[in-house]
């Protein structure tokens, strides 16, 4: 029996890889260790509770003594754990350098003391910055342009050091764009297409040229656990789901699948230092063995189907202070 602790694991992805993980290996136990933020939501893993394999722990994964103590039961560590939403990192940065960087920093030092067979920092695509034509590959340097992209390169970079001085087993994915089912409805997809079922405005940043692309959850959630399986120590993988789209691509496919008027449409201020493109390249994944499986005109509409039969689940998650910061922010409600 394998013991994992994932971190961040009531979140979005999180906990989509948990019950990706208990389906898929019998021989498991997981321990979820997460601080139910904003965005952090058992509902998310109503299913898989009662699973005598899985455990809840509520904690910050920047507390030292409780990070320790899990990290010394748990063979393997999977770190979601982060302030994962790039306006609100525009907003207030704070909780990105403290979660991102000093929380990793935890789970490095408890993993170093202790001893674990393989630590997988969760990063992403932003860590290179915004590329205008190409594909960025792993050895390409870092230039992020977010507080929150910058606070992940400060983790995945600190992650890489553990394995250079210390020998650490680490391993760095490195994913685009996901979307899915369990997305806080404050990404564009999850936004946009709750905005649209309830016939809200889809603030749209600038002129919705800027490219994004887009990976299904199941998919990254395969790439995780085929890389714990199959990557090099010390290396790191993009993980794409080849599927670039302009953000007014997307709002024009959810409006249509949703039969909603196209003056639902809004084009409001630009993000500051948004990102123009991202775009990566697979091909070291996919020689390792790796690659999407999800087609993605199948997903995107099993994606908002999800979002139309579980109203329940996103209504309630719609409100509080973020929107008072974004409507001041974009001069826009949500
Ligand atoms: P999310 O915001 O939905 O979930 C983050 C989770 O982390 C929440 O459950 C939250 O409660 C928890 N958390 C936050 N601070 C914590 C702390 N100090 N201690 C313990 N738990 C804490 O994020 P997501 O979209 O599921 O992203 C998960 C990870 O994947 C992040 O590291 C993110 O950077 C990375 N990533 C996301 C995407 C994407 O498109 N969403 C793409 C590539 C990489
Ligand atoms: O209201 C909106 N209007 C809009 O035009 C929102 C929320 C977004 N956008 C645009 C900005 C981006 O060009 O849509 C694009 C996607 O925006 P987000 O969903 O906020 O994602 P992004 O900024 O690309 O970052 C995401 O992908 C990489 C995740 O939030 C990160 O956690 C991940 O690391």
């Amino acid at each position: 029996m394998k013991q994992f602790l994932i971190t961040g694991g009531a979140g979005f992805i999180g906990s989509n890889f948990i019950r990706y993980m208990l389906d898929k290996h019998s021989d498991i136990k997981i321990i979820n260790l997460d601080k139910l933020t904003y965005a952090g939501n058992l509902e998310n893993l109503k299913d898989v509770e009662s699973d005598s394999r899985y455990r809840f722990v509520k904690g910050d994964i920047c507390d030292g003594s409780l990070v320790d103590s899990l990290v010394q039961e748990s063979d393997v560590v999977v770190n979601f754990a982060a302030e994962s939403h790039v306006d609100r990192s525009i907003g207030k940065p704070d909780d990105f350098i403290q979660t991102d960087i000093f929380g990793t920093f935890q789970l490095l030092e408890a993993s170093r003391k202790h001893g674990v067979d393989r630590f997988i920092q969760i990063s992403t695509d932003e860590v290179y910055g915004s590329i205008d034509k190409g594909l960025f590959e792993e050895t390409d340097p870092l230039m992020p342009s977010s507080p929150y992209s910058a606070s992940k390169t400060g983790a995945d970079r600190l992650v890489y050091s553990y394995y250079v001085t210390y020998d650490l087993p680490i391993l760095i994915t490195r994913a685009s764009n996901n979307y899915g089912p369990y997305q806080y409805p404050e990404k564009l997809i999850s936004l946009f297409v709750t905005n649209a079922i309830e016939g809200k405005p889809l603030p749209i940043y600038g002129d919705g040229l800027n490219v994004r692309d887009w990976l299904y959850v199941a998919d990254h959630c395969s790439a995780i656990d085929f890389v714990l399986d199959n990557g090099k120590i010390g290396e790191v993988y993009n993980v794409g789901g080849g599927n670039e789209k302009t953000n007014l691509e997307i709002t024009d496919l959810i409006l249509k699948t949703l039969n909603k008027p196209d003056t639902l449409k809004t084009f409001i201020k630009d993000r500051e230092g948004h990102d123009r493109r991202y775009a990566l390249s697979i091909q070291k994944i996919k020689e390792l063995g790796w690659q999407p499986e999800y087609i993605f005109e199948d997903a995107i509409i099993e994606t908002i189907t999800w979002y139309q039969e579980n109203r329940e689940w996103w209504e309630k998650l719609k409100n509080g202070e973020y929107l008072d910061y974004y409507k001041s922010h974009y001069n826009q409600d949500l």
